[in-house]
């Protein structure tokens, strides 16, 4: 009942309307426990809740394409310039045992080079894919053992880095390539231009539906846990941990350097956001509320097109602020489990390099930081089977670091517009003269 009543508020009141299914969820998944469903029955409980997600999955591939194919030239640079970071980073930690891939590196500077580099990458990956099928790595003696366990996890990261990107890689290069064709790209542009608003056109309609989808996806989830006292003890002291790190991050990091640079008041923004963070929430994936995302950053923020197209798809593949730090709280958890004593070195040459590089690496579909954690485990040299110490608790924790990671991507937009707004205008007052000129 809640639920429909949400529905028929609609889209106006979202916040509220998606807050209802949330706790809704919750309440009616302790409702059924008593009855014990099997598997099976869960499963068909939760089929309007995997609809949902379905739905939105199904528009992420469009819409990342047709945003950054028709992105602005110079965003469309930057995005190339921060994919190129990204992957150079992994990369970079490669040449030490791979001279050819250094040389490669320095030589990026036309797309044919790149393209280049992304087959010798991938060839490395290729050649070093057996060295990292033994995940069992040894116990590092010092750092040095250490680097060497980071550099051969890296390698395995750009086979990962490498098919997370591939998209965004692939629509950037073809949105420069077009606007560089000028009038002969004008109809490509336009069809993708298009193409990008009735997207946004079929989230408005999913809209309506995502109230029924959030309470199913909560509900079967809870219901799928076999023990909630799992939560106790130390498990329950690192969910804890984890979660007040994703607080500090998202309610004092994120906004303090929003407000740094913008000089504007993050709260106002952030709750412009609630449609997308709640969402995120409900669906643990920051692809699946990519749409919401693009709609609450220009309908409810005002945030330029020209900078969300370039912005959100390239932050929902690489930005991950909150599987970042979750990883590095987990590489500490279970390391103490194992009693395993993480120096200095481990830490910063292993533990935070290897988990901000698996975090870029990590695809935005639910649970996909817990597959990027065995590289971290590995780098440090812990056992990766380990991970079912906290695969109990993780369907909740990504939740909230998804929820982190769409916030940060969403408060870079907003700096990014600020720290580009003399660009944008610049482009307006040019579109402006020449709409006058044609007069
Ligand atoms: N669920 C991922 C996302 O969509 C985050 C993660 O698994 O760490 O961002």
């Amino acid at each position: 009942l809640f639920t429909i009543t949400a529905v028929l508020l609609g889209r106006e009141h979202y916040p509220v309307s998606l807050l209802i299914p949330y706790f809704s969820g919750i309440i009616l998944a302790f409702a059924l426990r008593p009855y014990k469903m099997t598997y099976r029955q869960i499963k068909y409980f939760s089929f309007p809740g995997e609809l949902l997600m379905r739905m939105l999955q199904m528009l992420v591939l469009p819409l990342i394409v047709s945003s950054l194919v028709t992105g602005e030239g110079p965003f469309l640079v930057l995005a190339a310039v921060c994919i190129l970071q990204a992957m150079q980073h992994p990369a970079t930690a490669l040449p030490a045992s791979d001279p050819a891939l250094a040389g490669k590196i320095e030589q990026v500077q036309t797309t044919d080079a790149f393209m280049d580099l992304v087959r010798t990458i991938l060839h490395s990956s290729n050649v070093t894919a057996g060295s990292t099928a033994n995940s069992q790595a040894s116990m590092p003696e010092n750092v040095t053992g250490t680097l060497e366990n980071v550099t051969r996890t890296l390698r395995s990261l750009q086979e990962v880095l490498m098919n997370a990107l591939g998209l965004v890689v692939f629509s950037v290069c073809f949105g420069l390539v077009i606007g560089s064709m000028k009038q002969k790209g004008r109809a490509l542009q336009e069809f993708f231009s298009c193409l990008n608003e009735a997207i946004m056109r079929l989230v408005a309609i999913i809209i309506w539906y995502a109230p029924v989808g959030i309470l199913f996806l909560i509900a079967g989830k809870i219901l799928e846990m076999d023990d909630l006292a799992v939560m106790g003890g130390q498990l329950g002291m690192y969910t804890l941990t984890v979660i007040v790190g994703l607080l500090i991050h998202s309610l004092c990091v994120l906004p303090l350097l929003y407000f740094i640079v913008t000089h504007k008041n993050p709260w106002v923004f952030i709750a412009g956001l609630l449609q997308a963070l709640i969402t995120a929430l409900g669906t643990s994936s920051s692809s699946a509320t990519l749409p919401i995302t693009f709609r609450c950053l220009e309908e409810n923020n005002g945030v330029d097109r020209r900078v969300t197209r370039f912005v959100l798809p390239v932050g929902a593949t690489i930005n991950m602020d909150g599987t970042a730090l979750y990883e590095a709280l987990a590489a500490i958890f279970i390391a103490q489990v194992n009693n395993f004593e993480l120096d200095f070195g481990t830490c910063a040459a292993g533990r935070d390099i290897t988990a901000t590089a698996a975090s870029i690496g990590a695809a935005g579909i639910p649970q996909a930081g817990l597959v990027t954690m065995m590289i971290v485990l590995t780098s440090v040299g812990l056992p990766t089977e380990d991970i079912t110490l906290i695969i109990a608790v993780d369907w909740f924790l990504d939740r909230l670091r998804t929820t982190t990671n769409v916030l940060g991507d969403s408060l870079g937009a907003g700096i990014v517009e600020h720290l580009s707004r003399h660009e944008l205008d610049a482009q307006d007052s040019e579109l402006g003269n020449s709409v006058i000129e044609e007069n």
